[in-house]
């Protein structure tokens, strides 16, 4: 492989917990039941599917400067829950596999759908790793689209097939391989079976296997 390609929110760093108890306050204040099941229809998804999501859940509608409203105390609360974040946040072996894929030659991308994919790769100090970082901003078609993954390889000026793309939602394995790339689920035992290649966390990932 010539590339890896690694989706942040779970696969980088574990900030699913801080959407999943930002969308649990959310759909509470609608009056919606929200639990772990239903936020794993959420990873991975962008910051409008997500609420669209969850008023289907609801069975609810509401006016879109209520919409809006929500969608902004969403991200002003999530952000709010992650002012501390830093280095040691990263998951385990996370640090390492970018080493080794430096020392290996093999470039680095980020494939996100969050828009604040910037300011948290800046709080955990990683950013120099990465040869492209490819956001929610920077697409018009979010997970489980490819379109994601296939700029970020166009980026790379490479092709799918010869990029790994790691991930732990069932929206981003299903994105990776619409995009023909080679799917790595990471860190969630839902998404085992979708995923070419399952590893509970990224220090079982052997470099030699894929470089
Ligand atoms: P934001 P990823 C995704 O990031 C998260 O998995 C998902 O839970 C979140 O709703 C989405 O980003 C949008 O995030 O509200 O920060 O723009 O896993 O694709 O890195
Ligand atoms: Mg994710």
């Amino acid at each position: 492989m010539k590339a890896f390609i690694f989706d942040l929110d779970g696969v980088l760093v574990s900030t699913e917990n801080n959407h999943f108890l930002a969308w649990q306050r959310c759909a509470h204040s609608l009056g919606i039941e929200f639990s772990e099941k239903e936020n794993e229809l959420l990873k991975g998804v962008s910051r409008i599917d997500s609420l669209k999501k969850i008023l289907e859940l609801g069975k609810k509608t509401i006016a879109n400067d209520e919409f809006d409203r929500l969608l902004k105390s969403k991200n002003d609360f999530y952000l709010e829950s992650i002012q501390d974040l830093n280095q040691d946040n990263l998951l385990p072996g996370v640090l390492a596999v970018l080493q080794s894929a430096k020392a290996h030659g093999i470039l680095l991308g980020v494939g996100s759908s969050s828009k604040n994919a910037n300011f948290i790769l800046d709080k955990l100090k990683i950013q120099t790793y990465f040869d492209v970082v490819i956001d929610g901003n920077g697409v018009r078609n979010p997970k489980p689209d490819p379109e994601v993954f296939i700029n970020g390889a166009k980026a790379l000026d490479l092709s799918p097939a010869e990029c790994l793309v790691f991930e732990d939602a069932a929206s981003g394995i299903a994105a990776a391989k619409a995009g023909g790339f080679t799917a790595v689920g990471v860190g969630n035992p839902h998404i085992a079976a979708l995923a070419d290649i399952y590893l509970n966390d990224l220090t079982e990932f052997r470099i030699e296997e894929h470089a």
